[in-house]
């Protein structure tokens, strides 16, 4: 057995049968090995931040790894953008890498990049291997570090010798690390302030807005008055009825500061103290008041379950059912606005959809008209890096083994940085509805300028415009397999949207907003 398929065979033993490829020559044994081997799923991605992207979308309703294939130092370079997504996401990926054969390197081929480097700016986890008789070991640590709570990027580099060589070895799997324990001392810092105090804010990200942890939350806040609110930045969330109607921290750092002002108290589950994308002239770069304090009920990689169990317990908060959200909206007409994209989706989604959202300016108030859709899971760009959303998308339809239907809220101008994926939702005949907001130019973008305090010219204009020529999104669906038409108002974008849940594969709406 050679490096390769002990690589394979230690994958599908410990569960990842997944895995989103961009192969080249390096990695060519592990390709093979995949033919040998039956029981991989091996999607092909026609850019490796397609691939790495899908992967993490992969991972977010999976909720177990998939594997990637990467071709050496520039292929994970071209894969970087969703990687550093993906790491912000908190999502598992076992980022598989091949490089030059060890022997190779010192010849500087023309390939020859510093991968480790590279690779460390986007892992919590990187080796390389060095012999193929320890492939099959790494691999399974490799595993072991994605499972981790609450899901890491490990990278695995692996010389082209390391995968041919004959001295194969498959390894058992490892056991996902435990998540650290909860400080029962933070547990009663936390109840005494919810006891005694005001206005207390809990703050969830990760898995504490989940819906078990939603559960849990809502019984706080009825039994104790505390504000419930998710994090901007937050990966995934569950949504629609039976779930929590939570808000997001603001993105603008203003709107987050007078939201946050009134807090002095802010209990974290999962979350960081929410800071600002970008640092603005004269702004302070923190969206809290000056004098809150925190504290910490628990971190990114311990269990916000059982610290919210925990705090639930401390308190004898009683079960409290979290309020019907009153009734789903009607199917909007009219002209389109954000609030009637959002309505339709909120009217004509199936139940347990997966709404991947990439919608930047035009998609900051959908939220409290989809409180009363039917149950979903929303995602979100978690890292900033833009052209994530169409990979996220066709990861997760492959994770929601085609029973689930994924609606993409796109932005044009992310859409363009990956929309190989369509081809790839084509192939795979995936049941993704890809809604494209069509604003042909970069919005958010002339907000900013404004708000470093310049004054946009022609030249500036410019660089934020996406006209001139425009964009042709049904050339560039149909042209990667993918049936497409042109929405102008909320009625012709429900009958499309209705009639692309009626079919098995991918369909795309250009909606002109
Ligand atoms: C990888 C990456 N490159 C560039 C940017 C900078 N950037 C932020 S938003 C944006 C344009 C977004 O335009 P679009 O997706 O059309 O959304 P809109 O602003 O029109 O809502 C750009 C280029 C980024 N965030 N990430």
């Amino acid at each position: 057995m050679n490096g390769a398929e002990s690589l394979v065979r230690t994958l599908l033993g410990a569960g990842v049968d997944t895995c989103f490829a961009n192969p080249g020559t390096s990695e060519m044994h592990f390709v093979a090995a995949l033919d040998q081997i039956p029981g991989m799923k091996c999607v092909l991605g026609l850019q490796e931040n397609v691939v790495t992207g899908m992967a993490d979308g992969y991972f977010r309703i999976a909720r177990k790894p998939a594997s990637t294939l990467l071709h050496c130092g520039p292929g994970l370079a071209n894969g970087m953008g969703n990687l550093h997504n993906a790491r912000r996401a908190r999502a598992g990926i076992v980022n598989i890498v091949g490089d030059q054969a060890t022997y190779h390197a010192k010849h500087d081929a023309p390939l020859q990049a510093d991968t480790d480097a590279m690779a460390r700016t986007v892992s919590n986890w990187v080796h390389t291997s060095t012999r193929s008789d320890q492939v099959g070991a790494d691999a399974a640590r490799a595993i072991q570090a994605a499972n981790s709570t609450p899901g890491q990027i490990a990278t695995l580099i692996l010389p082209s010798d390391t995968s041919w060589d004959e001295a194969g070895a498959v390894a058992a799997p490892l056991p996902a690390p435990d998540p650290a324990q909860i400080d029962p001392a933070t547990v009663q810092n936390a109840a005494r302030a919810l006891r005694e105090e005001g206005k207390v804010l809990i703050l969830l990200a990760g898995h504490g807005v989940f819906a078990p942890a939603q559960d849990l939350a809502w019984r706080l806040a009825q039994a104790t008055g505390a504000t419930l609110m998710a994090d901007y930045v937050t990966s995934h969330l569950a949504r629609g009825r039976g779930r929590l109607p939570l808000n997001r921290v603001p993105y603008n750092t203003d709107l987050a500061r007078e939201t946050l002002a009134p807090f002095k108290t802010i209990i974290l589950v999962g979350a960081k103290p929410p800071v600002g994308f970008f640092a603005y002239p004269g702004k302070p770069s923190t969206q809290y008041a000056d004098d809150a304090r925190f504290i910490r009920l628990s971190r990114p990689d311990q269990d916000a379950v059982a610290a919210l169990q925990a705090l639930v317990d401390e308190l004898d908060a009683p079960a409290a059912a979290i309020p019907d959200p009153g009734p789903r909206p009607d199917a909007p007409t009219g002209d389109c606005s954000p609030e009637g994209l959002a309505r339709a989706v909120a009217a004509l989604m199936p139940e347990n959809a997966i709404i991947s959202d990439e919608s930047l300016s035009y998609g900051r108030g959908f939220y409290p008209h989809t409180f009363a859709a039917p149950a979903h899971d929303w995602l979100h760009l978690a890292g900033g890096a833009i052209g994530d959303g169409l990979p996220v998308a066709t990861g997760a339809a492959i994770a929601g083994k085609g029973a689930r239907r994924v609606i993409s809220l796109q932005a044009d101008g992310s859409a363009m940085y990956s929309l190989q994926s369509l081809w790839t939702q084509a192939r795979e005949k995936l049941p993704c509805t890809t809604v494209i907001i069509s604003n042909r130019k970069y919005q958010i973008l002339i907000g900013e300028y404004g708000n470093v305090g310049a004054t946009p010219g022609k030249t500036a204009m410019d660089m934020l415009d996406l006209s001139n020529p425009d964009l042709n999104w049904v050339s560039l669906a149909n042209g990667m397999g993918v049936e497409a038409a042109v929405a102008t108002n909320l009625d012709e974008l429900c009958d499309l949207m209705r009639s692309s849940f009626t079919r098995p594969g991918p369909f795309l709406i250009e909606l002109i907003v």
